[in-house]
Formats: structure tokens, sequence, C-alpha cells
């Protein structure tokens, strides 16, 4: 087996559900109360920008309130002592990487603490409310929303992570169903590129058949068991 040099790890919901923030997709998840199409697209921010901007105060609130788990702190720690190139490339728009101590973190779906002023494209650092329309620091205007990719947006520095696939020797994916696209599609990106696929999950998701290996079970309890087994 080639040795392991450079690794991408891919994160959704399911990494952070034991930090207490609603995955999507579960009986309780966040698509329960609310439909994709009227919280999470450019066309409902238009329609109803009073609900979408609620619904994000909501999230950024809860993310504000949550705290890394063991999950979050293994990869910190993968990040601090792996030798090689390491991308964390999260769907997640909590700082909870960060907040353990990761830094080779890229939000391809954006930040819940951050916004964006659709007059002048500044972002700002943001821990508190939008749903009272505040003006952009930079320049006054009441245009700021949520700096959250939407569904028919293009996510962020697909470049930069397109190019760490390309080079990849071993993708992991950690808590995703694997149901949105383009993340979605990273494990065939890799594998086409020959990397080793890993899959490490509370349940399989849809794209369980593409990958080497699935481990079934909390990301509490599966990821730090596989970073002690990577850095030995
Ligand atoms: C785009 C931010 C084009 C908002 C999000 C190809 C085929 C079909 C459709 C498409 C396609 N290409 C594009 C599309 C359309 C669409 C798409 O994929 N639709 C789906 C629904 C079919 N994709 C897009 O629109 C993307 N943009 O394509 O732009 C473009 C091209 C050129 C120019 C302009 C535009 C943008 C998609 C991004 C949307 N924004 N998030 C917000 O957060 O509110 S997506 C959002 O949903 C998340 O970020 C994440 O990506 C997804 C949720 O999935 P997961 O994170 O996986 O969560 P889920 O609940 O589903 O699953 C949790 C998993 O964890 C489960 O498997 C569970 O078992 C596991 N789990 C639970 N607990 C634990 C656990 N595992 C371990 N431990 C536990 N304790």
């Amino acid at each position: 087996m080639t040795a392991i040099r450079n690794i991408v790890i891919l994160t959704g919901a399911g990494i952070s559900a034991e930090s207490g923030l609603r995955t999507f997709r579960a009986e309780d998840g966040l698509w329960e109360d609310h439909r994709v199409e009227d919280v999470a697209t450019p066309q409902a921010f238009r329609r109803d920008p009073e609900l979408v901007q609620r619904f994000y105060d909501l999230r950024r609130e809860n993310v504000l309130a949550a705290q890394p788990n063991p999950a979050h702190q293994a990869l910190a720690r993968l990040d601090r002592e792996w030798p090689g190139e390491l991308l964390i490339v999260t769907q997640n728009i909590d700082d909870l990487h960060e907040r353990a101590g990761a830094q080779r973190v890229l939000h391809m779906h954006g930040e819940a603490l951050s916004a964006w002023c659709t007059a002048c494209h500044a972002r700002h650092h943001w821990t508190s409310t939008l749903l009272d329309s505040p003006p952009c620091p930079a320049c006054g205007a009441a245009a700021l929303r949520p700096d959250i990719v939407w569904f028919g947006e293009m996510p962020y520095e697909m470049e930069r992570i397109f190019s760490a696939l390309a080079r990849a020797d071993l993708f992991v994916s950690i808590g995703t169903s694997g149901a949105v696209y383009p993340a979605a599609g990273f494990v065939q990106q890799a594998a086409s590129h020959g990397a080793r696929t890993l899959e490490l999950n509370l349940e399989r998701s849809l794209g369980s058949s593409m990958f080497d290996e699935t481990r079934l079970g909390p990301a509490s309890e599966i990821v730090p068991a596989w970073v002690e087994e990577v850095l030995g």
C-alpha cells in the first residue's frame, strides 16, 4: 500500500451532532421544520428575507452555544501533528473545527459567524443578529446577508479543493449523508486520482459503495480511534 502523505478530510453535519447541532436529514433534522427552498436558496431570500434571516440568526446562536466534541479535537490533533499535506473541507457552517484548534480548515458552504454585504461585498465576523438589518460596518448599507452558500450557488474555493483531491493519497469522509453535490462527488474525484477512500459515519451513506472502507459508529468514538491509528 503506497505511503500516505497527503490527506483530504470531508466533514458534514454528523461530526457536530454530538455537540448538540442538529443534522439536516435526521427525523429531528433541520429540514423537518423548514423546506430547503424556503430558507436556503437565493430565491427564498428575495421572497422572504425575514424568514431566512431569522433561520440563520437561530443557527448562529446555536453555533455560539455549542462546544467541540472528541471528533473535532482528534482532527485538530491530526492537523497539529501530521507532517504531510492535510485539508479539512467542511460542509458545516459552525466553527467547531477551529475552536478545537484545527487550522487547515476550508468552509465550502460558508460560515454562520460571517456576514456578507451584498452592496460592497465586504465580509465581517458576525456574532449577533441580521434580522434587524444592521448597517454594513464598511459601507453603511443595510445589505448584509448570511455568508452561506445556498442551493444553486457555487460553493467556495472549489479550485483549491479539486487540486487537493488531485494530490490526495487518502480521502476520508466523516458524518455526511452524501446527498448534496458537489461534495458528494469528491470520493470519486479522489479515487480517480488513486487515493484510498475511507468513510466514518453513524450509518451507511448514499455513497458508501464508492468507498474502499466504511466504519460505522458515533464520530466521537470512531474518529479519535482512526486518528490514533494514523499517528500511531
Ligand atoms: C451548485 C449551507 C451549481 C446552508 C448547504 C448533481 C446532482 C444532483 C443535484 C445537484 C447536482 N449538482 C448540483 C445539484 C444541486 C444541489 C444538490 O446537491 N441538491 C441535492 C439536494 C440533490 N447542489 C447545489 O445547489 C450546490 N451548488 O451545485 O451550484 C453552480 C454551478 C456553477 C455556478 C453556480 C452554481 C450547493 C449546495 C450547498 C447548499 N448549502 N449548506 C445551510 O447549512 O443551511 S448544503 C447542507 O446540506 C450542508 O452544508 C450539507 O452539504 C448538506 C447536509 O448534508 P450532511 O452534512 O451530510 O447532513 P445530513 O443530515 O444529510 O447527514 C448527516 C450524516 O451524519 C448522516 O449520514 C448520519 O448518519 C451521520 N451522523 C449523524 N450523527 C452522527 C453521524 N455520523 C457520525 N457520528 C454521529 N454522531
